[in-house]
């Protein structure tokens, strides 16, 4: 399929509440929106890279970049298969795996609007819905984030993931565990500790959690090793997986013993597959991490955490956790039960709401 034309959008949009964690705290989500035509369809894809390099060193910045000057430039010029095919195509962009998940879900969506199928069917996932948690930010204190979760549970989340981080630990996570004895509870610490500092994780390990995710740092698989031998909790590698040879590595290494798959960290929704498939083969669980994807990054992901070893609920939030206006035109809803319905429209399917996306475009460009 040859793809004839592909729009950049840099957007910002804002967050219904400030999200913290480890690497920082913001009040608005900035991505890149990818728009694409071929033999009469439009496709659409996400780059999830934010404004500042906290979670990985890809921001929407570097993204825009790559993608101008170097990945759109290749993919018009060829006449593209399959996904496998645009992978080949920028393998030699090294790194910006955010950069190349975007444009490799427009492909996805293209792919599936010329066959009429949807992603779901694309990959081989099944089901109406799928089971998602919610994560939640640090808070100013205890108090706050007892009321923060209950609201949570109110609206029907069954799960819930903390973020942590050094002096806002184990007294947040009691206070939470004392106030919900029986949630689903797990943490994230997005890289903040180091071997040493994560003694104070310890006290965590009586604390009935389903994982403790990422303490150390990305590049770290070792000391991970070090530290699961220490606790019985399961650790979950975020930032530190970004391959299926990585994820092979991990497992093999005892760093780990859950995966939380992203498209956008790995580089696809290819590689997520790849990464699923090595971990449902060798029993090990994963789940979907998310990125607070607009619409068109949510739908994705809801396919993906269709798959049959995505096994703990996902990051996958109802659209009303993140934004007051989305950019689809479909909102997504929480189902009773802590589940929210896979699009079953062809492609993502997904269909954008272009005055929304005109609101939250802070600059737009076309290729040729
Ligand atoms: O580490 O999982 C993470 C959001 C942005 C960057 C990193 C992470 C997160 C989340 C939010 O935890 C998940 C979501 O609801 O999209
Ligand atoms: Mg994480």
């Amino acid at each position: 399929m040859k793809i004839s034309q592909i729009t950049l959008y840099h957007l910002r949009m804002p967050l219904l509440a400030a999200f913290k964690t480890s690497f920082g705290s913001s009040l608005e989500r900035e991505c890149i929106l990818l728009e694409a035509h071929s033999e009469g369809l439009v496709g659409y894809g996400e780059c999830v890279a934010d404004f500042d390099p906290g979670y990985s060193y890809e921001t929407s910045g570097t993204a825009w970049h790559i993608l101008s000057d170097f990945m759109v430039p290749v993919i018009l010029s060829t006449d593209l298969g399959s996904v496998q095919d645009l992978q080949e195509k920028v393998a030699n962009v090294r790194g910006h795996p955010m950069a190349k998940a975007g444009l490799e879900m427009v492909l996805w969506d293209l792919l599936g609007k010329r066959e009429g199928r949807n992603l779901q069917e694309l990959i081989g996932g099944s089901g109406e819905s799928v089971q998602v948690g919610v994560s939640v930010g640090i808070q100013e204190n205890q108090s706050i984030l007892i009321d923060v979760v209950e609201g949570y549970l109110q609206k029907g989340y069954q799960r819930v993931k903390l973020k942590i981080m050094p002096g806002r630990d184990e007294a947040d996570v009691k206070a939470v565990r004392q106030a919900f004895p029986d949630l689903q509870l797990q943490v994230d610490a997005n890289s903040a500790y180091n071997l040493d500092s994560a003694k104070t994780l310890l006290p965590l390990d009586e604390m009935d959690l389903l994982m403790i995710e990422q303490p150390l740092a990305e590049d770290d698989l070792w000391d991970h090793r070090q530290l699961q031998k220490t606790f019985s909790t399961p650790i979950c590698l975020d930032e530190s997986i970004g391959s299926d040879r990585h994820a092979r590595q991990a497992l093999e290494m005892e760093a780990c013993r859950v995966i939380n798959i992203k498209a956008g960290r790995v580089g696809g929704i290819s590689q997520g597959l790849a990464i699923h498939n090595l971990c449902y083969q060798s029993g090990v669980p994963v789940w979907c991490g998310g990125m607070l994807e607009t619409g068109v990054g949510r739908a994705a992901n809801l396919a993906l955490a269709s798959l049959p070893g995505f096994v703990f609920p996902g990051d996958i939030s109802a659209t009303d956790r993140y934004y007051a206006e989305d950019i689809t035109n479909e909102i997504f809803e929480l189902n009773p039960g802590s589940s929210i319905d896979v699009p079953k429209g062809p492609g993502l399917g997904i269909s954008i709401d272009t005055q929304a996306l005109d609101k939250f475009t802070v600059r737009k460009t076309t290729f040729p």
